[in-house]
């Protein structure tokens, strides 16, 4: 039995070397509520398509690692209630029991990268929680860039985290962190973190270059490009604040912790904002879609750089 399944899509993109963008299925089931889920699910396919890329939105159905959705899947997942939110540790398991489960940024990686996809486009990439310190939270999704070979568009990491310790442990793992067209680390709703991000990059050609010069270099691991939202949909960091605040407050209060964390506080910040998260993580999903398929066209343009070619031995 293959190990994972192309939808005929991108089997044929991928055939003739045409651009293709990885797309997260946790975000569809954890990430936003029904019915928006399904409607931003279906735009973030429509955008990458009109800017020239195949999307291939990734999740384990029925133990079938699947590669690129039909729109019937994309829906019924879209609609399923107790989907198992799948990272590095779990994606294995739930495909060995038959079972369904979304992928995160971590699955979602490691999916692409068998399937030869280099770029990925999603919302946020999870991190270090706030309070790591007391409970070890770090995602998995960190030490995927490590040891991935992708580069991951995200508008940045979520603003629910501690950002300076996740840069710290970014750095540590030797992830580049490479902010898109400006020099401050974007936070996801908002377009600064008020950090410095420590590189910056502004075209979407030399994005892909660096991630084939990686990989010439032997070095494992990805790339995160950090895109700040759109001006007009941001939610300025001085009111995301409070609210954030608020949230994480809840979650202790309620116990909240692991897995259930994330989706916890991206559903507490929704209803404190009435929506209005919601239509911030939309408009920065569908940018990240749109630089994803601006860098993924470059790559299918490039050659890899050869180990030798400017090197004259003595
Ligand atoms: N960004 C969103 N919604 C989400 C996520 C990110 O706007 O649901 C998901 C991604 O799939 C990411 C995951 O990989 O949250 C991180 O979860 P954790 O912190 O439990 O590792
Ligand atoms: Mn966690």
């Amino acid at each position: 039995m293959p190990l994972y399944h192309l939808s005929p899509d991108v089997a044929l993109a991928l055939s003739e070397n045409r651009p293709v963008v990885a797309l997260e299925s946790t975000i569809i089931t954890h990430g936003m509520p029904w019915p928006q889920n399904l409607e931003v699910a279906r735009r973030i396919e429509a955008t990458v398509r009109a800017e020239g890329a195949e999307p291939a939105t990734i999740a384990v159905v029925d133990g079938r690692l699947c590669i690129g959705l039909e729109d019937t899947q994309l829906e019924a997942l879209a609609q399923a209630r107790g989907v198992a939110k799948l990272s590095r540790a779990d994606m294995a398991v739930c495909m060995a029991e038959g079972r369904t489960g979304a992928t995160t940024v971590a699955a979602t990686m490691i999916a692409a990268r068998m399937a030869g996809i280099a770029v990925f486009a999603t919302g946020g990439i999870g991190g270090v929680h706030k309070g790591a310190e007391a409970s070890f939270d770090v995602s998995a999704d960190l030490q995927e860039l490590a040891q991935t070979a992708v580069t991951v568009i995200a508008a940045g990491a979520k603003a629910i985290l501690d950002l300076p310790k996740t840069l710290e442990v970014l750095e540590t793992l030797g992830v580049p962190v490479i902010a898109y067209g400006q020099d401050q680390l974007p936070a996801f709703w908002s377009r600064s973190a008020g950090l410095r991000a420590p590189l910056r990059m502004d075209d979407p050609a030399a994005i892909a270059r660096a991630h084939l010069m990686r990989a010439a270099l032997g070095l494992p691991g990805g790339q995160l490009v950090a895109n700040p939202i759109p001006q007009e949909a941001e939610i300025p960091r001085a009111e995301m604040a409070p609210v954030i605040g608020k949230a994480t407050q809840d979650a202790a209060d309620h116990g909240i912790t692991g897995k259930t964390l994330t989706p916890y506080l991206l559903q507490r910040i929704f209803e404190l904002t009435e929506g209005r998260s919601l239509d911030a993580n939309i408009a920065l999903v569908l940018n990240n879609a749109r630089l994803g398929a601006a860098i993924a066209r470059e790559m299918t343009r490039m050659e890899a750089p050869g180990p030798t070619s400017e090197h004259k031995p003595l």
